[in-house]
């Protein structure tokens, strides 16, 4: 699906996908048990653009070996790639509500038994190498699929991270895109206060990737990132989206409290309320 940007029927669409994903995300937090609301919400617009406009995928075609690919690298995120497989028809919404319980089809990290995950992560730093490997594999075969990787931030103090960019770079994947889903804020604070790391751009392009910069909630920017980063040639893109840890949860906005949290049952008729209203 590839439509021009600006179509306002199209982010109406995206945009009421985002809230679904949202809403998907609180009906996995469940009452009472920790999850992971502030990561999970803020990459939420990223990924419902993914799976909502730009990836060639179906759940009805799991094994395509030609569909696209998406890695959650912040495994911890999940949540939003679980309600955007559920609102894709991937497995039974009613799933959501039994995430990280015992036996569970969803579990607390991606992992490839749950339909449309690619890759287990949820050890920070690997997600990306997982792409290379993909996006290098479909070159050597001949494939024309993409694959899309969401790292944090955070993540990116991991030095796997910058192994990955190199192989990118030096394998030309055009075929590879990441998006860092750059809140600001990791598990125990801001990030620039655990792990400084300036000039994420910067140090992308001086890797050799094409680099775009984005509001990470403003759908037509994400969609206009998106198309422009598969339209590059001979070099992988990197998509730094600026985002609010927890958005959409004003309570749980901007705030590293609830990186990993639980939400009471009051909490969650406010998220709820609060998502409804954005
Ligand atoms: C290798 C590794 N170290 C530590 C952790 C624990 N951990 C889970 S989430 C997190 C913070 C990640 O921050 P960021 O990448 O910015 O994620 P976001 O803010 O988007 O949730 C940490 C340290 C982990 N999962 N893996």
């Amino acid at each position: 699906m590839s439509r021009p940007k600006g179509d306002k029927e199209l982010l109406d669409t995206l945009q009421e996908k985002a809230r679904r994903v949202r809403l998907g995300i609180i009906d996995a937090l469940g009452v009472g048990n920790r999850g992971h609301v502030g990561g999970s919400m803020s990459c939420a617009d990223v990924v419902a653009a993914l799976y909502f406009y730009k990836m060639r995928h179906s759940p009805n075609r799991r094994d395509d070996p030609d569909r696209d690919r998406f890695i959650m690298s912040k495994g911890h995120s999940v949540l939003a790639q679980y309600a955007a497989l559920a609102e894709a028809g991937y497995f039974d919404k009613a799933a959501l509500g039994a995430t990280k319980s015992l036996g569970s089809l969803l579990q607390g990290h991606p992992e490839r038994t749950t339909p449309g995950i690619e890759a287990n992560t949820g050890s920070l730093g690997q997600g990306l190498s997982i792409g290379v490997g993909m996006a290098l594999a479909g070159k050597v075969d001949g494939r024309g699929y993409r694959v899309y990787v969401v790292v944090g931030d955070g993540e990116l103090a991991e030095g796997q991270v910058w192994e990955a960019a190199m192989a990118a770079n030096h394998y030309g994947l055009d075929n590879l895109t990441v998006i860092v889903d750059m809140n600001g804020i990791q598990a125990t604070g801001r990030t620039r206060d655990r792990y400084l790391i300036q000039n994420i751009p910067g140090r992308f392009a001086a890797f050799g990737w094409k680099t775009f910069e984005i509001d990470g909630h403003d759908m037509e920017d994400i969609v206009g990132a998106l198309d422009a980063a598969s339209a590059v040639k001979g070099c992988p893109g990197a998509i730094v989206a600026r985002t609010v840890k927890g958005k959409g949860v004003d309570f749980a906005e901007n705030t590293h409290t609830y990186h990993n949290n639980l939400l009471t049952a009051e909490d969650r008729e406010k998220a709820i309320s609060s998502v409804m209203a954005m």
